[in-house]
């Protein structure tokens, strides 16, 4: 067994948080061979229900967990961390307009991103979970003054493995038989699936599905499949989230398949024409815990306009922020 790392998983007490943990806790993120110390992160109310949690873990007796803080002061939840998966978010309510959203997600991000700059390791990953997630990424990054800016990433797996699974099922596929899928830019209903350079078993997947299907089909299933989730559910993604969220940190800590790649919301550097100063959606490579944009695919102007879409829209996010940053 390696030394223990320090995971905080912030809304812990939430939905999403019950089916994560003891997924992080039972090895599934970082191996078998990785024992992590859990530190979860609530608002005070909801202290008595993550207590309950806690003990849950306890009784797991996982080999892999080491020990569990749990908390409602960001600065203790910090301490330390190696990974931090920022899940708890204010949710959309009756009457909220997308800037008051903003605004009261600002009053969550800014201040966690600082005590991440102040507590934290100084090469902790994070992954924003918590809508709007690319935007939250980017407030908790803007207000972390001393830590890599490449430490701050978001959420698109979920809308990756969705796209995953609905390329499988049309082309009678395992997902596991799928490649090289991109999810680019934001994760709302703007994202652009692209399955131009994706390969089912070798072949590349668009020679086997009509152009008809993917632009009318596939993609705005894979942009609504949240909703049809809530719909038939009643609640939203909650264990295919947090499973998600284990594959992104596990595909960043311990490297991505030769041959292919994974989605990540990360800070845009100019590859592609996304200019700096946003966290879009992009395919990346990863080895030794470090994550690159793959470079010099092809892009048609199919998914140009797409990718410029959902640009467009985060740069509008950004904008409605900025007054969040800290100077
Ligand atoms: P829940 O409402 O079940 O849980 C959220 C938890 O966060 C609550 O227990 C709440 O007390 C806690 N919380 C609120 N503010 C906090 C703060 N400042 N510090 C610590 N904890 C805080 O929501 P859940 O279903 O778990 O979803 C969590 C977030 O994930 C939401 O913002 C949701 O929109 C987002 N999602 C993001 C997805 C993605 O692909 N990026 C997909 C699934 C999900 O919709």
């Amino acid at each position: 067994m390696k030394s223990p790392v320090r995971v905080a998983v912030t809304g812990a007490a939430g939905q999403i948080g019950y089916a994560l943990l003891f997924r992080i806790a039972a090895g599934d993120m970082l191996g078998a061979d990785q024992p992590v110390i859990l530190h979860l992160l609530e608002i005070t109310p909801a202290l008595p229900a993550l207590q309950g949690v806690v003990m849950e873990l306890n009784d797991c007796a996982f080999p892999t967990l080491a020990g569990v803080v749990a908390t409602d002061d960001v600065n203790v939840a910090f301490k330390d961390v190696d990974y931090a998966l920022l899940v708890g978010a204010r949710p959309r309510g009756p009457g909220m307009e997308r800037k008051d959203l903003l605004e009261a997600n600002g009053a969550i991000f800014a201040p966690q991103g600082k005590a991440l700059s102040d507590h934290a390791k100084r090469d902790v990953k994070v992954l924003v979970v918590g809508n709007p997630a690319n935007t939250n990424a980017l407030i908790a990054q803007q207000n972390a003054p001393s830590l890599d800016p490449k430490c701050f990433t978001a959420m698109v797996r979920l809308d990756h493995n969705r796209a995953l699974s609905q390329l499988a099922e049309k082309t009678g596929a395992h997902t596991t038989d799928i490649k090289k899928v991109t999810i680019w830019g934001n994760h709302s209903s703007t994202q652009y699936p692209d399955i131009h350079h994706t390969t089912v078993k070798g072949k590349a997947a668009t020679d086997l599905i009509d152009q008809a299907w993917y632009a009318d089909t596939f993609i705005p299933v894979v942009q609504q499949r949240g909703a049809a989730i809530i719909k038939a559910r009643g609640a939203s993604s909650a264990a295919s989230a947090a499973s998600a969220a284990v594959d992104h940190m596990r595909s960043w800590a311990l490297g991505t398949a030769e041959g292919d790649w994974v989605s990540m919301g990360i800070p845009s550097d100019g590859s592609y024409g996304i200019a700096p100063g946003v966290i879009y959606g992009y395919p990346v490579a990863t080895k030794g815990g470090k994550y690159e944009i793959v470079q010099g695919l092809e892009i048609n102007a199919f998914s140009r306009e797409r990718m410029a879409a959902t640009e467009k829209e985060l740069r509008e996010e950004r904008a409605a922020v900025e007054h969040l940053f800290a100077k």
